[in-house]
């Protein structure tokens, strides 16, 4: 059943009627329409060794579609949970997501991935140059509250953004906030730190400093200097970033709520 909708959905996407379907909704329909010809065309490698290719099935199979590397995320309609499978070029490095606006699972791809069936279905990709690191970071409460807190983090650089992430407490998975060329020349990307209880009340404000170290990842450049002080963050994993709530008191006192 999963495999006809999708090539119905594929057929859907060849036809003129679908084309003019989508124009209300799209960037143009010229360029909806150039990213079309791109499935039937097939793989299509630039000069650059950029971009990727997906397939409707895992290793490589079905329909095809190239993808060009670009500063714009990708926002899959048609061919929304459609792929299985991906090819990415030398030079590129794909950052995906499960949901639109860059929501839901979150991973990384470079060179064959034969099976991507881990996100859950794809629905937005961002294909950057493969020196481009991301920042991935998730939210935990370690003050045993019942209070259920969840953390607003964002980098407003646009050069660095990559999503506006609402982490709570209960989210296991990482989410991408932005990402940091490995030659930025020591230029740190910052993000803002605050979280709130669910009747949206802030509990803390602040920011984190990320910056490229000699090993080529990213780290946390200012020693948690503009960390809110009920707030701890540890590297759990290569560009990893863990936030843990750690009093609900914004000085950090930890307060017994049960004497
Ligand atoms: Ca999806």
């Amino acid at each position: 059943m999963k495999v006809s909708v999708k090539k119905i959905a594929l057929i859907l996407s060849l036809s003129g009627a679908a084309l003019v379907a989508h124009a209300g909704h799209s960037s143009g329909a010229l360029e909806w329409w150039k990213s079309v010809c791109n499935i039937v065309e097939k793989t299509k490698t630039t000069d650059t060794n950029t971009g990727a290719t997906f397939y409707t099935d895992t290793y490589f199979n079905g329909q095809s579609r190239f993808f060009e590397q670009r500063d714009e995320p990708y926002t899959l309609y048609i061919d929304n949970d459609s792929y299985e499978s991906v090819i990415v070029e030398e030079n590129s490095k794909v950052f995906a997501w499960q949901h639109w606006e860059q929501g839901g699972h979150y991973e990384e791809w470079t060179g064959q991935n034969p099976d991507i069936n881990s996100i859950g279905g794809l629905s937005t990709i961002k294909i950057v140059p493969d020196d481009f690191e991301g920042i991935k970071i998730r939210f935990i409460d370690e003050t045993g509250s019942d209070e259920k807190y969840c953390m607003d983090s964002r980098v407003w650089n646009p050069e660095g953004s990559a999503s506006h992430v609402y982490s709570c407490e209960d989210n296991p998975t990482w989410q991408l906030v932005g990402f940091i060329p490995t030659n930025a020349g020591g230029e740190p990307t910052v993000s803002s730190i605050a979280v709130r209880a669910s009747d949206g009340t802030y509990i803390n404000n602040g920011s984190s400093f990320y910056i490229i170290g000699e090993d080529g990842n990213v780290h946390i450049s200012d020693n948690n200097e503009n960390l809110p002080n009920n707030m701890k963050v540890t590297e759990t994993g290569i560009n990893e970033f863990l936030y843990s709530l750690i009093s609900e008191e914004p000085d950090g006192r930890k307060v017994n709520r049960n004497p």
